[in-house]
């Protein structure tokens, strides 16, 4: 058994018993009311679901199991995921356990390369990575060992056999992608000695001299990882997981929502912004020029990719980490500083509207402009590099609530009619 594994299994029996005796004895407290405009306002800060990988306080961001993400800025992918399931950061022994584990699952099924070479040459890079998960469902060791009549308790082990799998052989699945959708020629072969991040770096076949994009690619799989779970990926992922479907569902379903315009598809439209205003402006842009090409966006009706948020309140210290990668690395690139100066411009443009709550940058508006400075200009596929990173997150919720017991998620609906019962008799 591997390391990760092996603490799994002595730290999930105990943390179960335990929210169990929690939820004994408090069952019964209220800990969030619902108003008629959340039921309509997509459930917006209702307290009701349970996630122990990571939180999002509005005025912190992200917390990874208590450690605030500005401390794991140098943090590895790998040791994320360990920190994520177990808490608890891992010794150099059980990293170097844990990349074994995943190297001897990263071989892809013949099949998967297949599917992907038949779908049609404009596929979006989304669809063609959410069915090459999905069409692996058949590799599923939960479902095998579900139909044979697992016990309960064992649930979580398969789930984890499910992610590491998974987790394994995203970077060449996410890497060939790339190389296929945008006609960069063969599949490369994996990196036998390479870690995840640097192995997806060299499968993608883009120049890495100095081993810059490794360092961005690293830190843009750290970052990316996991965001509580109220956001559309997490929610419908765990929502699927619910229902004893396995992970294979559970990721490719929740990772359709990523695929949205308001949600992970955001970092491919901001970076398309970003680059409209440097064409426009024949250069980076001046202040003023900024703020008037802000308020036509505005005006037009469109909104400011990359700006505002549905929890957090501050700049995303995701966005600090891009702009210091950036600052550090390329501070004279065109696109990156036209970044910079969108964000001396942009939050005070977006403060002047009322209903805007968070005026500050998120995570995609600057992720795509270090993409776009090593050579990753197709911008469509960005949000399979959020995909990659968040699918440890995702998976990581996945193996808790089944170590946990958690049953199927199952919120009420009501009809327009019954609420105006509800709130017309008050
Ligand atoms: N530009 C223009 N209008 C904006 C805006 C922006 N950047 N951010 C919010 N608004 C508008 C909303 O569209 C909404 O308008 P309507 O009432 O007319 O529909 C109003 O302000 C209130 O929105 P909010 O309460 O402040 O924010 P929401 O929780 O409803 O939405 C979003 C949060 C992230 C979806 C929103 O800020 C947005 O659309 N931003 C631009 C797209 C984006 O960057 N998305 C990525 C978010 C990060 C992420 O999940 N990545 O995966």
């Amino acid at each position: 058994m591997s390391l990760l594994k092996e603490k799994l299994a002595q730290i999930f029996p105990p943390l179960r018993q335990e929210i169990q005796a929690f939820v004994k004895q408090y069952g019964d407290k209220v800990v969030s009311q619902v108003t008629l405009a959340q039921a309509y306002g997509g459930m917006r800060g209702v307290k009701c679901l349970v996630c122990d990988t990571s939180e999002v306080p509005p005025d912190k961001g992200l917390i990874i199991r208590g450690i605030e993400l500005k401390y794991l800025f140098e943090k590895w992918p790998e040791e994320i995921l360990w920190l994520l399931l177990t808490g608890e950061l891992p010794t150099p022994e059980e990293l170097k356990d844990l990349q074994s584990e995943l190297r001897a699952h990263e071989e892809v099924p013949d099949y998967v390369w297949n599917v992907l070479d038949t779908m049609p040459a404009d596929s979006h890079p989304m669809t063609m990575f959410n069915t090459a998960i999905l069409v692996m469902q058949r590799e599923s060791v939960f479902a095998k060992r579900y139909a044979q009549g697992m016990k309960k308790e064992e649930y979580w082990e398969a789930t984890y056999d499910d992610l590491i799998s998974i987790i394994a052989k995203l970077p060449a699945i996410g890497a060939y992608v790339y190389r296929k959708r945008f006609n960069k020629g063969p599949r490369i072969e994996s990196d036998k000695n390479a870690d995840w991040a640097k192995n997806f770096v060299h499968m993608i076949g883009l120049p890495d001299p100095n081993e810059e994009l490794t360092k961005l690619m690293r830190l843009y799989f750290t970052l990316h990882c996991d965001h509580e779970g109220g956001n559309v990926s997490a929610f419908s992922a765990a929502t699927i997981n619910s229902a004893l479907s396995d992970l294979y569902y559970a990721l490719s379903g929740g990772l359709n929502g990523l695929a949205g315009p308001l949600h992970g598809l955001a970092n491919q439209e901001c970076l398309a912004w970003i680059i409209g205003v440097v064409e426009k402006f024949g250069g980076v842009p001046t202040h003023e020029e900024l703020e008037k090409y802000a308020w036509e966006t505005l005006n037009s009706g469109r909104v400011i990719p990359g700006y505002g948020h549905a929890v957090l309140r501050i700049t995303d210290p995701r966005f600090d980490a891009f702009l210091a990668f950036g600052n550090k690395y390329f501070p004279e690139d065109p696109i990156f500083k036209t970044v910079a100066r969108v964000y001396e411009v942009v939050p005070n443009v977006l403060k002047q509207v009322q209903k805007i709550k968070d005026p500050w940058p998120n995570v995609d508006a600057a992720s795509g402009a270090t993409l776009y400075h090593y050579g990753m200009t197709e911008f469509s596929y960005y949000t399979v590099l959020f995909s990659i990173s968040r699918a440890l997150g995702i998976c990581s919720q996945a193996v808790v609530a089944r170590a946990m017991g958690y049953p199927i998620t199952r919120p009420k609906s009501l009809t327009t009619a019954s609420y105006r019962k509800i709130v017309e008799s008050d």
